[in-house]
C-alpha cells in the first residue's frame, strides 16, 4: 500500500442508522466530514424513522457488531471514537470489552430514546452503560431527562446533576440544558476535577431539531480527533451545532439540522 498521500485524522461512531438522517450514524458522519475528518461506521441497528415518529428498529448482532470494531481497530489510526444508540445491553458489553483495551479518546451520548421520546433501549440500556461502557468515558453528554436516570437525582439544576456525575464515572460530564426553556442555551461541563464550565448560547426559537444530541457528541468527537482540548472542542462542537439549527432546512412535512 502506497505511504503518500494525505492522511487525515480519523474518528469513529458506534451508532445506529436514522433512514432520515438527521441523527444516528448519518448525521455523525456528515459532521466528521463537514469538520475535515474521516468518518469510520460501526452500526449497532436500524431505525425506521422521521423526525416525526419511530416506526420500528432492529439491534444488530453482538457477533456482527464485535466485527465491525475489530476489523476497525486493526487497520485505521483512530484518534476519537464516538457511540450512540447501542439498543441492547449486550452491544453495550461488546463495545465495553473491546474498548477497554484500547486508550482513543471516547465521547458516550447515552441514548435511551429518540427526539419523538419513543423508547431505543430505554431505562434498562442505561443502567447497562452505567454499570460498564460509562466507566471508559472521556466525556459523558447526557440531556437533562438522561442525567437524572443516570444521578438517580430529582433536581433540573444542571450543575448539580453534572457535578454528582463527574464524581459518580470519575470523568467530564455536559449535561445539555437545550429542551430547557430561557433566552439563552446552557450546556454545563463538570471535568474530573470538578472544575464547572458553562456554554451559552442564544437560542434559537423552536428549534427542537432531530439528531441535535448526535450532531453535537459527533462534532465533539471530530474536534478531539482534530486534536483539539476538551474545552475547546466543546466549545467548537457548539457552534457547529448553532449555525446548523440556525439554517435548519424546512420541508412541508419535516425538517432538518443543515450541518453542510
Ligand atoms: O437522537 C437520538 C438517536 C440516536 N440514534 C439513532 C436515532 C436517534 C433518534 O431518533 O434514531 C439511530
Amino acid at each position: 500500500m502506497s505511504l503518500k498521500g494525505p492522511k487525515p485524522p480519523v474518528a469513529l461512531t458506534i451508532a445506529g442508522s436514522d433512514c432520515s438522517s438527521g441523527a444516528g450514524i448519518q448525521a455523525d458522519l456528515k459532521t466528521f466530514t463537514k469538520l475535515g475528518v474521516y468518518g469510520l461506521t460501526a452500526i449497532t441497528g436500524v431505525v425506521a424513522e422521521t423526525p416525526n415518529k419511530v416506526l420500528s428498529w432492529k439491534s444488530i448482532s453482538p457477533a456482527l457488531l464485535q466485527d465491525q470494531l475489530l476489523c476497525l481497530l486493526e487497520e485505521y489510526p483512530i484518534a476519537a471514537i464516538k457511540t450512540g444508540a447501542l439498543f441492547d445491553p449486550e452491544l453495550v458489553n461488546t463495545v465495553h470489552e473491546i474498548l477497554s483495551n484500547h486508550q482513543i479518546p471516547l465521547v458516550i451520548d447515552p441514548v435511551g430514546s429518540a427526539s419523538t421520546g419513543a423508547n431505543l433501549g430505554g431505562e434498562a440500556l442505561i443502567s447497562s452503560l452505567e454499570r460498564s461502557l460509562l466507566r471508559n468515558a472521556t466525556l459523558i453528554t447526557p440531556n437533562l431527562a438522561e442525567a437524572k436516570v443516570l444521578s438517580g437525582l430529582g433536581t433540573n439544576d444542571l450543575t448539580e446533576l453534572a457535578e454528582c456525575l463527574a464524581r459518580k464515572f470519575q470523568t467530564n460530564i455536559l449535561v445539555k440544558g437545550g429542551h430547557a426553556s430561557g433566552e439563552e442555551a446552557h450546556d454545563i461541563l463538570v471535568t474530573t476535577d470538578l472544575k464547572v464550565t458553562k456554554f451559552s448560547l442564544p437560542r434559537v426559537q423552536n428549534a427542537d431539531y432531530h439528531g441535535t444530541g448526535c450532531t453535537l457528541s459527533a462534532a465533539i468527537t471530530a474536534e478531539l480527533a482534530l486534536g483539539r482540548p476538551l474545552v475547546e472542542a466543546i466549545s467548537n462542537g457548539k457552534s457547529f451545532l448553532h449555525d446548523a439549527i440556525k439554517s435548519a432546512y424546512h420541508w412541508e412535512k419535516t425538517s432538518a439540522l443543515n450541518t453542510f
